[in-house]
């Protein structure tokens, strides 16, 4: 079984009231926490059909982005190392996560440099390397402090790059399967993907591609049709699941867990 698209336990974090003032590169309305409630259930119902452990943590009001709890911390077979995000807003969420992660591994690490930066969203792990876009949020000093700390677990780490104006390099790929990423044109066009099999995300739904392989489902945000399609026809099993509220702050199915299966 992969570790890249097979986990045992997920983490989230229900969604808290100051999500309204939650950051976005476009203000295209207020979500609206109701509704963003209503998704985000029937996503933690969909992780917990495939059989996994979904551990559900409380709001954390003073951090309007804490929903997004996949920027915090990257989680390996073999350990979990806490990021140290780009945005000054969502710094502290790191901490905030950490001791959940301390409970469930033996080992936790952190990226500590002053002037490290780097965000869970900018991290794609597949069956042979962890692909790290430098962004707006993630950076040369961030990458290679992560690349120090998972290399004595057997890892490597290959810095590409996030196209500009896009938020996070997964907000424009996911990975399928072992050796299948779903991507959008303007992302596998810099060449990043060699030697993995590209689905491509159709013109005009860019959106669609931030969906997550968990267990023996995909995860994709609703309403992308033709992407939905060439994910089907490519032989996954597939749930669409409503991202109209967290799409409004650049959010998709990565951001909303934490999916790992912990070395005790
Ligand atoms: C942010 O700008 O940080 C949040 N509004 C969205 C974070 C999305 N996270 C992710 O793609 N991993």
């Amino acid at each position: 079984m992969s570790f890249s698209t097979h986990f045992s336990h997920a983490i989230t974090r229900r969604p808290a009231a100051s999500i309204t003032a939650g950051l976005r590169a476009v203000d295209i309305g207020t979500p609206d926490l109701s509704l963003m409630l209503d998704h985000h259930a029937a996503y933690i119902a969909t992780l917990r059909e495939t059989g996994a452990t979904v551990i559900e943590l409380p709001a954390l009001e003073a951090f309007p982005d804490s929903v997004f709890v996949e920027d915090t911390a990257l989680c390996l077979p073999e350990g979990a190392v806490i990021m140290r995000p780009g945005a000054p807003s969502r710094l502290g969420e790191a901490a905030e996560m950490a001791p959940h992660l301390r409970a469930l591994y033996g080992q936790v690490v952190e990226i500590s440099g002053a002037d490290s930066f780097i965000e869970g969203g900018d991290i794609l792990v597949t069956e042979r390397e962890i692909l790290v876009g430098r962004s707006a949020r993630t950076n040369a000093a961030g990458i290679a402090e992560l690349t120090r700390l998972v290399a004595p677990w057997g890892h490597s780490v290959r810095e590409v790059h996030t196209p500009p104006g896009v938020l996070h390099f997964k907000t424009d790929c996911s990975l399928l399967d072992s050796y299948t990423i779903l991507s959008t044109t303007r992302l596998s066009a810099s060449g990043c993907f060699g030697g993995y099999r590209v689905i491509p995300v159709a013109e005009g739904e860019e959106a669609a591609a931030n969906t997550i392989r968990f267990n023996d489902v995909v995860l994709m945000p609703a309403g992308f049709p033709k992407t939905r399609d060439a994910i089907l026809a490519a032989g996954f099993a597939l749930r669409e699941i409503g991202n109209s509220e967290c799409a409004k702050l650049d959010g998709g199915m990565s951001c909303l867990s934490l999916r790992f299966t912990p070395r005790a």
